[in-house]
């Protein structure tokens, strides 16, 4: 089986399998060779979700400028794709037009693409290319709200995101049963059921929480960490992450003006800054020591939540616009935001561009009745069974409820030791970042050793000694790499 053979090299047969199957098929090798293209570009990252549930600010927030159009500028529909590229281009792709460079330029409130002359409908595809060193490894792609306000059932535009982007990020702004519904139609597939690996939740907009109180985005990190255990939630995404991108952007864009603006706002005694800062109303109409412009601006890019915490920030410390700045990023939850993105995503890119190109085969397989589709799709099954890669995720998504029954501090290193906090060495073992390969050897044998006897513990359950072997074999792999190392 594929003990042994390496994920990437498994899919790679299996998608010139699936050629050699299709070879008379022009329309199926196109989308075969299509997938295999696919393994060598950059992940493709899908932001996704309901209606103004504020996917485009967040995209802006990961990118750290303002480039998507935000609130529906463009026609909807439409997947907007930013990849890197040298300088700022946009082309549109639609079903019934050859391809079309789109007049683009950069104002203060974002990229402005001029769809001048397309209808609705007609466009599909709207290609950016930025250059920024956020979408060297990832291609991110804003998309089309998942459906209406009271919409249900499948939608077409998860069924795409699944289908055309390798993960997503869902914006939630309460993970209500819709939402919960659209990413279940992810594990409609062989696939989408062994490894639904690929999706991490987003309550967004998090500075609105309970009308936004000061506590709101610590409010709904909770609620989040709460959600992440929730057993719905554990079945489809590998986390839940509470963001404010409007926060998190404006801390990314905050000038050195906006800090002199907001510290002259703090001057100003707090009680009475409070009741300026009750209603935007109140706040553009009151005196006080800024121009209504700007506290138009401030108002525009923080929100009034936003304005009160980075004012408060100011008044606690944060006396530089750095300092300010790095603290709305930190407390938008932008930064655990990234640093998920990063170990579940971009780390994994590999095993996540993998489980697309299986999917995809899968895909074109069920639609055909023939012998040779039934065999290949049983080898898509055991890829899904036996690689090492989904055997962790598994693992991992397992661990984050208390189903396997683990002590605490022994679940704690089973989770770390698959990748849980990150896929490198010493990060596996828990041990410096510049540790030895001596010191990693001993660490990583020493583990090999105890959950070897804990896969042969015939007290344990079965579900806990199987756990256990997996375990065991990623500590195999860290000892393998460790010895082609030093050679
Ligand atoms: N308070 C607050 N407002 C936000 C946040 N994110 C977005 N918004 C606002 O919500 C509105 C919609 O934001 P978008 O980013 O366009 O949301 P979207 O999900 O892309 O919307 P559609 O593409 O139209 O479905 C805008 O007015 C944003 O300023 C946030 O984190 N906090
Ligand atoms: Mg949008």
């Amino acid at each position: 089986m594929t003990v042994g053979l390496r994920l990437d090299e498994a899919v790679w047969g299996l998608l010139h399998r699936a050629l050699e199957l299709y070879r008379d098929d022009p329309r199926a090798t196109g989308h075969l060779r299509h997938q295999l293209a696919r393994l060598e570009q950059p992940l493709r990252v899908a932001v996704a979700g309901p209606w103004r549930a504020g996917k485009s600010t967040l995209l802006n927030a990961l990118l750290g400028e303002e480039v998507a159009p935000v609130a529906g500028a463009d026609g909807s529909g439409v997947f907007t794709w930013y990849e890197d590229g040298p300088q700022p281009r946009a082309t549109a792709y639609s079903a019934g037009h050859p391809p079309q460079e789109l007049a683009m330029a950069k104002s203060a409130t974002g990229l402005r693409v001029d769809l001048v002359g397309w209808r609705t409908g007609e466009l599909r595809d709207i290609v950016v290319r930025w250059p920024t060193r956020a979408l060297r490894q990832v291609t991110l792609v804003d998309t089309p709200a998942v459906a209406g306000p009271g919409e249900q059932g499948r939608s077409p535009v998860m069924e795409r995101v699944f289908r055309d982007a390798d993960a997503v990020l869902y914006l939630t702004r309460d993970g209500r049963g819709s939402d919960l519904r659209a990413l279940e139609s992810g594990r409609e597939s062989l696939v989408g059921q062994a490894a639904p690996v690929n999706a991490i939740m987003v309550l967004s907009r998090t500075d609105e929480t309970g009308g936004g109180k000061i506590d709101a985005l610590l409010t709904a990190r909770q609620l989040a960490r709460r959600q992440s255990r929730d057993p719905r939630v554990t079945a489809t995404c590998v986390t839940a992450v509470a963001c404010s991108g409007l926060i998190g952007l404006a801390g990314r864009v905050l000038s050195e003006a906006d800090h002199a603006a907001l510290a002259r706002l703090a001057a100003v005694p707090r009680p009475e800054l409070e009741v300026h800062l009750l209603s935007a109303d109140r706040f553009l109409r009151g005196e006080l020591p800024v121009d209504t412009q700007v506290r138009a601006g401030l108002l525009d890019r923080l929100g009034l939540f936003g304005v009160r915490l980075a004012t408060t920030l100011v008044r606690t410390g944060c006396d530089t616009r750095a300092a300010l700045s790095a603290e709305l990023i930190r407390r938008s939850g932008l930064t655990e935001l990234r640093e998920s993105v990063n170990r579940f995503f971009v780390d994994r890119r590999e095993t996540l561009k993998s489980r697309s190109a299986l999917a995809a085969v899968e895909a074109l397989l069920r639609a055909d009745p023939s012998p040779g589709a039934a065999e290949l799709l049983g080898a898509v099954e055991r890829i899904l069974a036996g690689a090492h890669e989904f055997r962790e995720l598994r693992l991992l998504a397992a661990l984050r409820d208390t189903r396997l029954g683990f002590d605490a501090d022994v679940a704690a290193e089973a989770r770390r030791l698959v990748g849980g906090d990150g896929v490198g060495l010493a990060a596996r073992l828990g041990v410096e970042h510049d540790a030895s390969a001596q010191r990693l050897w001993e660490v990583a044998a020493d583990a090999q050793w105890r959950w070897r006897d804990r896969a042969e513990d015939p007290l344990l359950r079965l579900a806990q000694r199987r756990g256990a072997q997996v375990v065991v074999r990623s500590c195999e792999g860290m000892l393998a790499e460790l010895a082609e190392g030093g050679r």
